[in-house]
């Protein structure tokens, strides 16, 4: 197997560091190439997102990707180097998985231990189209600049795709054992009535086909509150590019937050795995970035590549890491990466 490392800016080269020595212990035949993109790699290279680097992310099984820190102000010549790759990649589905924490009294920074008992046990994913919606990059300044517009791309296609990979999902899900397969559709139709109208009548006509796993429709104001309240009622939840963005951000608090929220990114025979967390710049360069979810995509991409042996031996080495540290500070201790990176290959 191949595997491109693109580790991108701020903490993404120290927590996909961590990763990277996980994966060698555990498949070292894996053949790993390094390329670079994001904000630093404009800086070198004029490119966010180097045609090397898509060469390379082309030519691989698979990309294991860290961070990217797109700056919030426009820089002519600068797009997202990420949201390129998943679209020059095609990989529609974005795969946000949150399992509740299962240790009491862990206590995320800023934040109060974790109270709420239905946070321990929800187990739900939620499936974010990744090509369209308000990221398609459609954006453009009228009125002499005073006027700001950005197109919302929904088309019929992504989003039957984004839908069926949720219903298909959430099947493989009840197989695997998860009770009450269950699909919930998310929009805001009522007002984006024209471009949410269409992700929901396919949703529904999609849902239809589906007559073994159930459904459901929310708004998306709603699903926000319901994901943080009661996150034990959700299965399978399906959302347009943005709203699974924050929705998944929203959830994954249950999971011990962003530390160790871990995405895949898949498509058509190729995938990307990815932290959910962004470059952290704050915390970059201190060597105390939470490794855990980059250590969560090694074993998403072993298990993609039907590895499933070694993708249960990193999960359970890296879940008894977090139950009896060390921890990095984000989840109350005062460990660095490389403390928990090398507790979780001590328990490979
Ligand atoms: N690992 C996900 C990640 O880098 N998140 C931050 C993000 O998506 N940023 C968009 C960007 O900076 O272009």
């Amino acid at each position: 197997m191949k595997v491109c490392v693109i580790p991108g800016d701020g903490i993404g080269p120290e927590v996909i560091g961590a990763a990277v020595e996980v994966l060698r212990a555990v498949a070292p035949a894996v053949e790993l190439t390094e390329a670079e993109a994001g904000w630093a790699a404009f800086q070198r290279h004029g490119a966010a997102l180097p045609t090397e680097t898509l060469a390379a992310a082309k030519a691989a099984d698979a990309v294991l990707f860290g961070a990217v820190a797109s700056p919030s102000h426009s820089v002519p010549g600068y797009r997202s180097p990420i949201v390129a790759l998943r679209r020059e990649l095609d990989l529609y589905a974005n795969i946000r998985p949150v399992v509740g924490l299962q240790i009491a009294n862990c206590r995320l920074q800023s934040s109060e231990p974790i109270h709420n008992p239905q946070s321990t046990i929800c187990n739900l994913v939620v499936v974010r189209e990744n090509t369209e919606g308000l990221y398609a990059g459609r954006e453009r300044l009228e009125d002499g600049g005073d006027t700001a517009i950005a197109e919302r791309v929904i088309t019929r296609r992504a989003s039957a795709r984004i839908v069926r990979a949720a219903f298909d999902l959430a099947r493989s899900r009840a197989v695997a054992g998860h009770p009450n397969p269950k699909v919930t559709i998310v929009h805001k139709a009522n007002v984006l009535r024209v471009s949410d109208g269409l992700f929901r009548t396919v949703a529904l006509e999609i849902a239809a086909q589906y007559p073994d796993i159930g459904s459901e429709e929310m708004l998306v104001d709603v699903a926000a509150m319901r994901l943080a309240q009661t996150p034990e009622r959700f299965d399978v939840v399906v959302a347009t590019n943005m709203f699974g963005d924050i929705l998944s951000d929203v959830a994954c608090i249950h999971g011990g937050g962003l530390g160790v929220a871990s995405s895949a990114n898949l498509g058509e025979g190729r995938a990307l795995f990815e932290p959910v967390h962004g470059a952290a710049p704050d915390i970059a360069g201190q060597g105390i970035a939470n490794p855990l979810a980059a250590i969560e995509c090694v074993a998403m991409l072993l298990e993609w590549r039907h590895r499933a042996a070694s993708a249960a031996q990193v999960r359970a080495a890296a879940a008894s890491v977090l139950a009896d540290g060390p921890r990095t500070p984000d989840m109350g201790g005062s460990s660095t990466t490389a403390d928990v990176a090398r507790a979780v290959i001590d328990r490979l």
